[in-house]
């Protein structure tokens, strides 16, 4: 007999996973992207090459950073395993056509929010989850300490298909200074070509020369300079045409960054259910029906808590605690004193 209702207790949940996972709600069934990430098992991300901080691989092909984490943060919301995903390196000049051309789901890669990305290549942006300026790497030894400084034939390295090569434009040209644009389409080969010395200096997003600076042979010979010559909004990108899953994954940036706002994490995400706090208790899934409306189930939120954490967590998990930018700076929650504001999930 208590063999028999444990048997009949495992097919029940193995019936609520099964409906919870395969079947969802009416958002689920319009979702084409969302039902074949469930045929598949997994979440297709697009990433860097390789920018530590932000999508960066190990010896062992481990990958983390915090654009990783928006990807798992959607395999845990949507497959309930935040290991359930499958990366992708891209080039800047590749990354578009991957995600158009259907070889990834999600595109999460340092990649700058713009009018024209936006509007022309089906391609549609789903939030902030760092907000950047482009700035401008010397050797110390330059002479250089202000881009003011910077003087007629002049040469930058930088990465082809950015933002960077148009804004490098802009600015040498409004300052009337001839330069000498050195460019190529790997990060790598633009941090080596900067390290042997084809450049006087090397520019990209300010994030991206804290990252790159740990791979050059002498760290310490070389200064960012102070000035910001750009907004670099970077957030990850869907394909357009499917507003179900553009919503989860911009539902699942905002809930590890509302996370934060609330002080919950990790460690404590299980016991908030029982808050007295109902948007606390609505982000746990202790309350409301959120998880319906994006064709989830309700702890989709929670989980996402528990195994990526909040934005906090994982700032300070790939960016602050490993040397690259401490100070979260414009990444600060707009409670204290940054501009990280999202709208409520309710
Ligand atoms: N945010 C800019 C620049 C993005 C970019 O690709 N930057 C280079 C320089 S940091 C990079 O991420 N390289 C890493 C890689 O290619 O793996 C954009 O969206 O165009």
């Amino acid at each position: 007999m208590f063999k028999l209702i444990k048997q009949l207790t495992s097919l029940l949940a193995a019936i609520a996973v099964l409906v919870t996972f395969s079947t969802g709600s009416f958002a689920a069934g319009k979702s084409k992207t969302l039902k074949n990430t469930t045929k598949k098992g997994f979440v297709r991300c697009g990433v860097s090459q390789g920018l530590p901080g932000f999508s960066n691989a190990d010896a062992a092909g481990n990958w983390t950073g915090v654009d990783v984490d928006v990807c798992r943060a959607v395999a845990a919301a949507v497959l309930g395993d935040a290991s359930k995903v499958k990366f992708t390196p891209l080039s800047a000049k590749e990354r578009f056509t991957a995600l158009t051309s259907n070889e990834i789901d999600i595109l999460s890669r340092n990649t700058t929010w713009t009018l024209s990305r936006d509007a022309d290549i089906g391609l549609t942006f789903v939030g902030v989850n760092f907000y950047d300026g482009q700035g401008f790497m010397v050797r110390k030894n330059s002479g250089y300490s202000s881009v003011n400084d910077f003087k007629d034939g002049i040469s930058a390295c930088t990465n082809l298909g950015t933002t960077t090569e148009l804004n490098m434009r802009d600015f040498f040209n409004s300052k009337g200074i001839k330069y000498e644009p050195v460019t190529f389409e790997k990060a790598d080969e633009v941090v080596a070509a900067y390290d042997a010395g084809r450049c006087d200096t090397y520019t990209t997003d300010k994030s991206g020369l804290a990252a790159q600076r740990i791979k050059l042979s002498n760290p310490d010979d070389h200064i960012v300079l102070p000035e910001t010559i750009s907004k670099e909004p970077l957030g990850p990108v869907v394909r357009q045409g499917d507003s179900v899953w553009e919503d989860i994954v911009r539902w699942s940036l905002n809930v590890m960054i509302e996370a934060e706002e609330y002080g919950v994490n990790s460690s404590n995400a299980d016991s908030m259910k029982s808050s007295d706090n109902p948007a606390v208790k609505r982000l746990v899934g202790a309350e409301g029906e959120l998880g319906a409306a994006l064709g989830l189930d309700n702890d989709w939120s929670l989980r996402i808590i528990k195994q990526v954490g909040n934005y906090g967590e994982s700032y300070k998990r790939n960016i602050a605690d490993t040397g690259i930018l401490p100070d979260r700076g414009p990444n600060e929650l707009w409670t204290k004193g940054g501009i990280l504001y999202v709208p409520p999930a309710r």
